[in-house]
């Protein structure tokens, strides 16, 4: 038996959590096109071909914005990778840029073995942009890595040897540190995530980074899962566009939340949502800080 600790890092946007979901085929982390999504690290336990991967979404690494915000955000990421026993680098496939480089400069000297994973392939469409790209890669850079892989999340292209790549360095050690658990993060973490996630799919671009979300009551009975939960807005003229045109934005969101769950605790959900304004509620380091 191996068993090891996998962390998939990179800029904001770049796919983690397409990449982080598909390999441990559930939907767990939210996936959305809109940058910083993932705020928490976020792992999940796979056992297969006798090895056990706990993989590992962190938020997209950040050094632009120096926000109290990123600033945690960016502490949540780097931490992973000085636990994991392999580290996963995503970056797109069609640019390194100097985002990428710092994410870079922060792991270049750590001991575990490191892969590139160029995603988002699909977007080349007639093949031909991939060996040129590797070529401009500087020698330095490309030589902190041990193995370097092109690969598409959306379109599951080459991940099984993305995972044959991961397995061979996996740790032999004759363990296994997480029977029968799908992930260390209790179940009202991914019931609050999927709410989260509806608001950051369906509303505008800012409001989705000015609200957050805590689940009140979380009753698990045996056929049934019965939530309630509250969605607090920074502003109050916010309150409006997440509740909608008499109640449609918020049924929306509860919809696509409630599904989630469903799927993920295979039972049915009651799922009810309460919006309220709260005005002391900023970038807070209370609120990002837990469930880290
Ligand atoms: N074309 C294409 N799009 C992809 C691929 N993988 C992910 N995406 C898209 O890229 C966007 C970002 O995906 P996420 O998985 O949320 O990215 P992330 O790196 O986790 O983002 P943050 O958590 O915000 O840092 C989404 O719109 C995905 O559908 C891919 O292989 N090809
Ligand atoms: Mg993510």
């Amino acid at each position: 038996m191996s068993s090891g600790n996998i962390s998939i890092i990179g800029k904001p946007n770049v796919g983690k959590s397409t990449l982080f979901n598909l390999l441990i085929k559930r939907h767990l982390s939210g996936e959305t096109n809109k940058p910083q999504t993932t705020r928490h690290k976020i792992d999940a336990v796979l056992h297969e071909d006798e090895t056990e991967y706990l993989f590992v979404d962190t938020p997209g690494i950040n050094f632009n914005i120096r926000k109290d915000f990123n600033r945690i955000l960016n502490k949540n990421a780097l931490s992973a990778i000085y636990e994991s026993d392999i580290i996963l680098h995503l970056v797109n496939y069609f640019d390194l840029d100097k985002d990428d480089i710092k994410v870079i400069e922060n792991i270049k000297d750590i001991d575990s073995p490191k892969i590139l994973v160029l995603n988002k392939t699909d977007l080349d469409k007639n093949k031909k942009k991939l060996p040129n790209i590797l070529s401009k890669i500087p020698k330095d850079i490309l030589d902190i890595y041990d193995e370097i892989i092109p690969i598409s999340s959306k379109e599951s292209d080459n991940i099984i040897n993305l995972k044959k790549l991961i397995r061979n360095y996996i740790p032999k050690n004759n363990q296994i540190n997480h029977s029968n658990i799908i992930s260390n993060k209790p179940d009202e973490f991914f019931a609050a995530e999927y709410i989260r996630e509806a608001c950051i799919k369906y509303l505008s671009v800012e409001l989705p980074y000015s609200l957050h979300v805590e689940i009140n009551k979380f009753d698990k009975e045996d056929n049934i899962i019965s939530i309630a939960s509250t969605i607090y807005l920074k502003k109050k003229s916010h309150l409006s566009i997440v509740v909608g045109k008499n109640g449609s934005m918020l049924v929306k969101i509860s919809k696509l939340a409630r599904i989630n769950s469903e799927n993920l605790f295979n039972k049915k959900v009651y799922l009810k949502i309460f919006v309220k304004y709260d005005p002391k509620w900023k970038d807070s380091e209370s609120f990002l800080n837990s469930y880290s």
